[in-house]
């Protein structure tokens, strides 16, 4: 069964980002378990900006799973990515996000990888920067598998990334991994950009789904946009997809209107 899921973001940093709570941990966890919600997503400025006993008290408290951990504070926050030219930067890039599963790992919860994947930045060569990326994931990949946990990928589109912006090209790209531990995020955002069909994308690609962000075509919570969610559910249902549909959307008209509009969708698909 698919479960619902709110995102939480404590990064100041990204303030004007796509989630849907904002700053009070305590506060979001209480509206997302009195809406319903099975689970949060959070994004923390580190590995170590909340304490495990005390996320474990709250979410015990309010009857919530923790879904994934979002690691783009290590970009936003310290410049960090897996693809930088300097191999320190990338060395810094795998030791955050390494410590983001350990922190995710004491929940079961994978840590997420969106914009720490970097890009291929001007005058360097593609081939070289993709093998950074294998190298990166190869790494974080084993050590998620050894706490027990995936680690979830992120196709972004074009504007944010020109390393992998589909679902074809990051299946066929983790297949050639040698860890089998890090799987995908299908961002229904992203995928809205950079698809063909995003039914058929999750069809034929669905073995190399983990996580899904349910966003309309806009970013804003969905039902607010175009995406035709009846088939995407449909599809979604088909592959036997268990995860979250996690809302990674922009609070349109405002937090608490964003999360009680993205549980009536969610429950309009897939209860
Ligand atoms: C992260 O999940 C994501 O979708 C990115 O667009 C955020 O920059
Ligand atoms: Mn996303």
């Amino acid at each position: 069964m698919i479960k619902s899921c709110v995102t939480i973001a404590l990064v100041p940093q990204i303030k004007s980002g796509p989630w849907i709570f904002w700053e009070d941990l305590e506060a979001g966890m209480a509206k997302a378990s009195k809406l319903g919600f099975d689970a949060i997503e959070l994004f923390t400025a580190s590995a170590d900006a909340i304490e495990v006993p005390r996320l474990k008290d709250l979410l015990d408290q309010y009857k919530l799973e923790l879904a994934a951990v979002g690691t783009g504070a290590g970009k936003v926050i310290h410049g960090l990515t897996l693809t930088d030219p300097d191999s320190e930067v990338r060395k810094k890039a795998i030791s955050f996000i390494s410590d983001m599963i350990d922190f995710g790992a004491a929940f079961g919860a994978p840590a997420i990888i969106g914009s720490m994947q970097g890009n291929v930045l001007p005058g360097n060569d593609r081939e070289e920067t993709m093998s950074w990326l294998a190298e990166g994931l190869n790494q974080l990949g084993k050590h998620a598998e050894s706490k027990g946990v995936t680690l979830i990928y992120e196709p972004l589109n074009r504007y944010e990334t020109n390393l992998l912006n589909t679902i074809e090209a990051g299946s066929n790209f983790m297949d050639s991994l040698e860890t089998k531990s890090v799987k995908l995020l299908a961002d229904l955002f992203h995928m809205n950009i950079e698809e063909g069909n995003l039914e058929e994308s999750i069809l034929n690609w669905g073995k190399s789904i983990g996580h899904v962000h349910f966003a309309d075509s806009n970013r804003r919570p969905m039902g607010f946009g175009h995406t035709s969610m009846k088939e995407i559910a449909s599809a979604l249902k088909t592959i036997g997809y268990a995860g979250y549909a996690s809302a990674e959307a922009f609070p349109y008209p405002n937090p608490d209107a964003a999360a009680e509009q993205t549980i009536e969708e969610f429950r309009k698909w897939f209860k």
